[in-house]
């Protein structure tokens, strides 16, 4: 923590004038560097390119602030998605990005659009985009922050989570919900920077809005800090008359604000004059300045002073989390200043002309890192070298990737099988079996459940491995003798982390679980826990996580029309399609238990891979026979095939007419059929489908190399004679598996379910869906007849 000699030190003279550099030329190379991709580099489709030079101005002094001074390598930051520029135009004169790439911005293989862990080589710590989650995904940061180092599994010192927020992205309902599940777990270093611009992308946002969210984030126990004057106006305050002008700023609506910031100093002076020119004091203080002071003077607000905004992050030293509320002006020192509509604003090459000139800078100077500044360039080099946040970035210098050991999978997973069982009870027994054990896969396995722990089957888990909390809680059930299942007793040592329903929440956690090898240098192996409709619910968080390669385990049940009497809005249709349209998840609906075991154990080590991935496991209550088979081609299961996405249950004979494939839980009503048609048909295959994500997968990848043959499901479908039809059934979306019939040019009758809503047992459920095995023997009858 800086003591306050350095707090002192921060404000001195000469780094302010330093860093007042840095931000003038922050704000140039952002603005230029989109001004480069939208004039001067040829288009070649004639599309616009963006970029936003209004929202990056609106930033660039906080950021100049805290990157160049305040931050430590330890901290890490989600940007706000359109202040991109400027995080690139730092990394930039640290000499963390290359003048190639910000020539190429939003180009194929430039600096991205919006901050990307996975696409930007210049240490982007959450990828932002989607607004909202980048806010959120700290708070979840900073929680697993807390629990790896309370486990003592990272040796990295601690460091805060820092969201740079554009205020309407408070609109997000997930901030919210990520603000109440931090309230709950005792959340700490966690600072959220609101870029309080006012603005929106089509609008002033509403004066009293911030009333109520100022609130929130105080009845959460935040530390909440509002900047809103910079120094200059506070002279003038302190003033004869400044009394009213400061009552004058603070009532002044945004809209008038907004206007007269864009209007400049003549339309100030008119306004003031107007309203407060018979107030003594008002005259002396508009006569001191011309109408470029006064505008300057006007739009002085703290978001944008540098002596108050290091005053304020090197003054806040606790650990409670942080609201910073710093008022800035969109668009600050260009043109569009404070225009309602210039978020998508690009200033026009004459503008951009005179912005270059302004700013010292002749033609051909700009890229350079030291022109128009006025300052000693070695010295300049010396102060950048030596800034906190460089001492873990620069060459020859700790990188701030980090990278946790890898964690030793075992090749199988025990399971006690039952005969009878569902893949949700199977896949409670494997986490239970895994919990007995005390090694490194036991200690590295983090679950985590929106309100479904229980019923999702992670009890036997959370009974042997407890309740993650930064403090021991009691299980007072458990004190008063009231008899109960389930042990929840919270410790540091616990590896459960019980969230609230929000599913958002859920996949953030899962988000910043999945990263903490790269951010904390510890590797967890996290899985979350849900029932499968509500993975809709969360999908742009799931899909978030998924964009910033994470690495997680999502389990979702019940699924399907199969939860039966549950019914109506519990049925999940759609969901293996987004498994399948999911890049970076592989997802999975296995019907036997040994199948989720050897899917399990491959999961381990799959999401510990550089190329691996994460994994959603599709699964079900129903409860099924289990075929008793050992693991290994020739004993029974294949499970090389079960990874690649299928195998022949019944193998086809060589003249066979046609295959029945079947996905999950279908299996007893898939075998009964094939049982049927035997009679008739001895031949048919029963093929066995536990990926048609891996299947799918597989094969365009194969056809993308020129060898389709070669695919999984290729070799599995030309067992099959090529006139052979098929019928496929699976509890969802026929389209999942419809498509095998492209791989080999074969007829395809596709039953799954397209409607959803009805409450039934599971009899009447699949003859109104057509899942029977009625329905599958017709639809082999149909497809046989042509
Ligand atoms: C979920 C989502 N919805 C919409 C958008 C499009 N969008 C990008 S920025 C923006 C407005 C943001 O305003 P604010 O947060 O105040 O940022 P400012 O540009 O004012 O700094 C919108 C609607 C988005 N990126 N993400
Ligand atoms: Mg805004």
């Amino acid at each position: 923590m800086p003591d306050a000699a350095s707090t002192v030190m921060a404000a001195s003279a000469d780094k302010i004038r330093l860093l007042e550099a840095l931000e003038r030329k922050v704000l140039w190379l952002s603005a230029w560097t989109i001004h480069n991709a939208n004039h001067v580099r040829p288009s070649r489709d004639g599309l616009k390119v963006g970029g936003h030079q209004a929202s990056s101005a609106s930033l660039a002094s906080i950021m100049t602030a805290l990157y160049f001074d305040v931050l430590r390598p330890q901290d890490r930051v989600a940007v706000k998605p359109h202040a991109s520029p400027v995080f690139h135009a730092i990394q930039y004169m640290l000499g963390r990005q290359t003048r190639d790439k910000l020539e190429r911005f939003r180009a194929l293989g430039g600096a991205q659009s919006y901050p990307s862990r996975t696409k930007d080589t210049d240490d982007v710590d959450f990828s932002t985009g989607s607004v909202g989650l980048g806010v959120a995904v700290t708070a979840f940061a900073s929680l697993v922050q807390d629990y790896v180092r309370l486990k003592g599994l990272s040796d990295q010192p601690e460091g805060r989570m820092v969201a740079l927020v554009g205020d309407a992205e408070m609109d997000e309902g997930n901030v919210f919900e990520a603000m109440l599940e931090g309230w709950k777990h005792d959340l700490r270093n966690t600072w959220w920077i609101i870029d309080y611009n006012r603005q929106s992308l089509d609008s002033v946002v509403s004066d009293r809005l911030w009333v109520p969210i100022e609130g929130m984030f105080r009845s959460l126990d935040w530390n909440v800090q509002i900047l809103k004057y910079g120094k200059k106006l506070e002279a003038a305050f302190a003033q004869e008359g400044g009394d009213a002008l400061r009552q004058w700023i603070d009532t002044c609506p945004n809209q008038l604000y907004s206007a007269l910031t864009f209007k400049g100093g003549a339309a100030w002076r008119e306004a003031l004059t107007h309203d407060l020119g018979d107030t003594r004091g008002i005259r002396h203080i508009l006569d001191a300045h011309d109408d470029a002071a006064l505008g300057t003077l006007m739009t002085n607000l703290a978001g944008h002073d540098l002596p108050t905004l290091l005053e304020t992050f090197h003054g806040t030293t606790d650990d409670r989390p942080a609201c910073f509320i710093a008022y800035t002006v969109k668009g600050r020192g260009l043109p569009f200043q404070g225009h309602k509509d210039n978020h998508s604003g690009l200033m026009n090459p004459d503008q951009m002309a005179a912005f270059k000139a302004a700013c010292g800078l002749k033609d051909g100077q700009e890229w350079d890192r030291h022109a128009g500044l006025d300052i000693d360039p070695a010295a300049l080099d010396a102060f950048l070298d030596s800034v906190p946040f460089a001492q873990g970035t620069g060459p020859g210098k700790a990188s701030r990737r980090l990278k946790g050991a890898a964690i030793p999978v075992p090749s199988a997973l025990a399971v006690d099988l039952g005969a009878r069982m569902s893949t949700q009870e199977g896949f409670g027994k494997i986490l239970g079996e895994i919990a007995k054990g005390d090694d490194d896969l036991a200690a590295r396995i983090v679950t985590t459940s929106p309100d479904v722990t229980v019923s999702t089957n992670l009890g036997p888990w959370v009974n042997r491995r407890g309740l993650f909390a930064r403090h021991e809680t009691q299980d007072i059930f458990r004190e008063q003798k009231v008899v109960s299942a389930q042990r929840w007793q919270g410790a540091p040592s616990g590896q459960h982390i019980e969230l609230g329903i929000a599913e958002h929440n859920l996949f953030l956690m899962l988000a910043a679980l999945g990263l903490s090898h790269d951010l904390f240098g510890a590797r967890l192996l996290p899985i979350g826990t849900l029932y499968d409709p509500f993975i809709k619910r969360g999908l742009d968080a799931m899909n978030y996580a998924a964009y910033q390669d994470a690495r997680f385990m999502v389990v979702a049940t019940p699924s399907g029309v199969t939860l039966a009497p549950e019914g109506g809005a519990h049925q999940s249709i759609a969901t293996p399609l987004i498994g399948m349209g999911l890049p970076n998840v592989s997802s999975y609906e296995p019907a036997y238990v040994d199948e989720l075991a050897a899917i399990m154990a491959w999961g381990f080590d799959h999401m510990q891979r550089p190329d691996g991935g994460s994994l959603y496991l599709r699964l079900t209550t129903r409860q099924v026979d289990q075929p008793k088979r050992g693991q290994g081609r020739e004993q029974g299961l294949d499970r090389d095939a079960v990874i690649a996405g299928g195998y022949w249950l019944r193998p086809p004979a060589p003249d066979a007419e046609f295959a029945i494939v079947y996905c999950g839980a279908l299996a007893p009503e898939a075998l009964e059929a094939h049982a049927q048609v035997l009679e008739d048909c001895p031949g048919a295959g029963l093929l066995a489908v536990t990926s048609p994500d891996r299947l799918h997968a597989g094969w365009t990848a194969a056809q993308r190399e020129g060898r389709g043959g070669d695919a999984h499901v290729h070799r599995l479908l030309s067992a099959l004679p090529a006139g052979a039809k098929l019928v496929t059934v699976i509890d969802g979306h026929p389209a999942t598996l419809s498509w095998l019939g492209s791989v080999r040019g074969q007829t395809v009758a596709a039953l799954g379910v397209e409607t959803f809503g009805q409450s039934a047992d599971i009899p009447d459920l699949y003859r109104v869906q057509g899942l029977d095995a009625d329905a599958i023997v017709d639809a082999c009858a149909k497809v046989l007849l042509g």
